[in-house]
């Protein structure tokens, strides 16, 4: 029997190195609370990430919400229900109402052309997503947003380094999310990270994230705890300093899927999108009209020890949680992608063979 092959695994510095790095946590006893490792990979990311403004969270998640929650937004968000649960699960539990626009059938990202006619005088903002690190029509986003005074809120989970025309994937909007999750192109074990240009915002997600203090007798909003540690941040301190090798290793590893994959009636894989500097995060698959169907190919992956997965299925609209709620007819090209889509395994370490061995389990 080969052995397991998994849709990802995490990125790790060697051991010794992460050691090194977290000797200075003993010697100081400074644990967690904004410490010296916290502000470096802040530093550190605003320069990798070519922001201006880098917060930090204990996860991707929490950074969501705590966006959603100080740009006191109420109301109606247009969104995607092409996502992980975690997008439209921290609207519906910051009080808000998502209203889902369906995606297009190229990169799966926010169709803009449908945007217009979902706004009403509800409307606060709109959270697309960078799904699959495909970077959204930013440009008519923009556009929208002025005419209609929306905020604008990024999740940009899956597009860490990632550029369009030269410009940071975090530097859209009013404010872009990432996440550092063990799963993602960039680790912090669990972690994420808000990227903005507005300084105000810098004490009010520091105060978001730590409990609404604002001074030392003063607490000014009622809010929660979501910092990151400094162990969290001594792992991104040494990822950092290899990501860009990973993602040099992942684009070998999709480019061989792309390789062996396209040009195959009823398989349709990622594009290139123009302009864009890829950090290759995920390699989706779509069958649609192949000789099996996205079941029978992840069954017969199964078979071989391969695990890919069925990212993003079922569409968050479509979930037990929000039964009944949502209108699921206003998505109807986001339901037939995640009907038809398989996310194949791709990480640093994935072998070139392994590829070929997917690839051909694929095509047999
Ligand atoms: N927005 C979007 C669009 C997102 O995709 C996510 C997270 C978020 C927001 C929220 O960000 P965070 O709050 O998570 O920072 C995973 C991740 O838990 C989740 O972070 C990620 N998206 C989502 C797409 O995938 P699962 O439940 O599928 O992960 P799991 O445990 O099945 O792991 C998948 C594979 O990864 C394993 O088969 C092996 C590998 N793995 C996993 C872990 C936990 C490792 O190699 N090392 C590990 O430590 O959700």
């Amino acid at each position: 029997m080969n052995q397991k092959i998994l849709v990802t695994q995490s990125s790790m510095p060697h051991f010794d190195e992460y050691i090194e790095e977290i000797k200075d946590i003993w010697d100081s006893q400074w644990l967690t609370n904004m410490g010296t490792k916290h502000n470096e990979l802040e530093k550190q990311l605003c320069t990798y990430l070519q922001v201006p403004f880098v917060s930090l969270f204990s996860n991707g998640h929490l950074a969501l919400e705590v966006a959603l929650e100080a740009l006191e937004l109420e109301g109606e968000v247009i969104t995607t229900p092409f996502t992980f649960a975690s997008t439209t699960h921290a609207i519906v539990r910051k009080g808000l109402t998502p209203i889902f626009c369906d995606v297009n059938p190229t990169d799966y990202t926010m169709d803009v052309s449908l945007i217009e006619s979902l706004i009403t005088e509800k409307t606060c903002a709109i959270v697309p997503v960078h799904v699959y690190g495909h970077i959204c029509n930013v440009e008519e986003i923009e556009r929208l947003a002025k005419k209609y005074d929306l905020k604008v809120i990024y999740d940009a989970a899956h597009a860490f380094g990632m550029k369009l025309n030269g410009k940071g994937s975090g530097d859209f909007g009013d404010v872009s999310m990432f996440s550092f999750h063990a799963t993602k192109v960039f680790n912090t074990i669990e972690g994420g990270a808000l990227t903005f240009n507005d300084e105000q915002y810098v004490k009010l997600f520091q105060t978001f994230k730590n409990f609404g203090l604002t001074g030392p007798d003063e607490i000014s909003y009622v809010a929660g705890n979501a910092k990151m540690n400094e162990f969290q941040a001594a792992m991104g301190l040494c990822n950092l300093r290899h990501v860009d090798e990973e993602i040099a290793k992942r684009k070998l590893v999709a480019e061989r899927y792309k390789e062996q994959l396209s040009g195959i009636a009823g398989i349709q894989i990622p594009s290139r999108q123009e302009g864009v500097q890829s950090n290759y995060a995920y390699f989706p698959v779509v069958f649609d009209g192949y000789k099996y169907t996205r079941d029978e190919v992840l069954e017969r992956l199964k078979e071989h020890a391969i695990f890919a997965r069925k990212y993003f299925y079922p569409l968050t609209n479509e979930f037990t949680c929000y039964e009944g709620k949502f209108d699921l007819g206003n998505t109807p090209v986001a339901a037939h992608i995640a009907n038809c889509v398989l996310t194949l395994p791709l990480y640093a370490n994935l072998s070139l063979e392994d590829v070929d061995r997917i690839c051909r389990v694929i095509k047999s």
